[in-house]
């Protein structure tokens, strides 16, 4: 299946963003091949016949390539990785052989604290960390609906700057309609997402509320501002703060953007699956601890989100 001039896209973590990139890869005659957890998975995926692709009022069942650790038979020279945070590096082993020592590897999840372990795991690959905004959701296993149109963003995960293999990585991304754009300084967007992750999905996973529902709730906004308070001291100890100066409105304006969104929180919890608290709250607040700083509002949501998250372990 796979050609030289497009190297076939390995994606590690069918969620739905995984699903997504997949789909839209498949539709666009792209080679892409979905990289399951282990034979169970993969057998059940098969036997469901594919992912059931929605986009507007259509929806269509895609017979996307697949495969398990075990399965595995051409070496990967591009994955994209769109497991949870926390699962990255025990999904990664699981393939490790497989993986060409210069292959091309894009980290696309929420939270932070993956790619220099990754870089470790890895240290010949290219390691690319993107974040999107497209909006995505699993009703069902194997499903996924493309609800809300949004931005990719993609960077060298160690250097800033632009380069043309990140431009050439964006671009072989970029399964219509989806779009991704190089982004010479991708660290300062992902401590950007991740305040406003820290923002707006501890609180509605405790509310259970939709995103905009915060905003009609004083306790909620109250504790939002405390959050933000809370990351900007930080972000001032990090020399990070210039990135983050209008926070308080970004996370509001966010908030009211996707007010009918379930944040990915609220969806992992009400539908039984293990959060990323811990790679988006914790890793805030363990970043705090190295600094001497406190985070009390921060660490309270996050012993929270624990506590209502019963199979994160720690
Ligand atoms: O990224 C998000 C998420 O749900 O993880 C936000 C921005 C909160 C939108 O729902």
């Amino acid at each position: 299946m796979s050609n030289t001039a497009n190297p076939i896209w390995s994606i590690l973590g069918a969620g739905a963003i995984g699903s997504l990139w997949g789909s839209y890869a498949q539709r666009s005659d792209q080679s892409t091949e979905l990289i399951f957890r282990d034979r169970r998975s993969l057998a059940a995926y098969r036997q469901h016949g594919g992912i059931n692709f929605t986009a507007g009022a259509k929806t269509e069942l895609l017979n996307i390539a697949a495969c398990c650790p075990e399965t595995i038979k051409a070496p990967i020279q591009q994955l994209l990785i769109t497991t949870k945070a926390q699962q990255t590096l025990t999904a990664l082993q699981a393939i490790e052989t497989h993986i060409l020592p210069k292959a091309s590897l894009v980290i696309l999840q929420n939270g932070l604290g993956i790619a220099e372990q990754v870089q470790a795991q890895f240290p010949h690959a290219n390691i690319y960390q993107a974040s999107t905004t497209e909006g995505a959701y699993r009703p069902q296993p194997f499903a996924v609906v493309h609800a809300g149109r949004g931005q990719t963003l993609i960077g060298h995960a160690n250097t800033k700057g632009l380069t043309p293999q990140l431009s050439s990585i964006a671009k072989a991304l970029s399964f219509s309609p989806l779009a991704v754009s190089p982004n010479s300084n991708i660290k300062a967007v992902l401590w950007r997402k991740l305040a406003i992750n820290c923002a707006i999905n501890p609180l509605t996973a405790i509310y259970r509320c939709r995103n905009g529902e915060l905003l009609d709730k004083p306790a909620a906004l109250a504790q939002m501002s405390s959050v933000v308070n809370e990351i900007l001291e930080l972000s001032k100890a990090l020399g990070l703060d210039q990135e983050l100066a209008d926070l308080h409105q970004q996370v509001i304006e966010v908030a009211r953007a996707t007010g009918n969104n379930r944040s990915s929180m609220l969806q992992d919890i009400e539908a039984g699956r293990e959060t990323e608290i811990d790679a988006i709250t914790g890793y805030l607040c363990q970043l705090a601890t190295k600094q001497g700083l406190s985070l009390p509002c921060n660490q309270q949501l996050l012993d929270e989100v624990r506590r209502i998250s019963p199979q994160n372990h720690h």
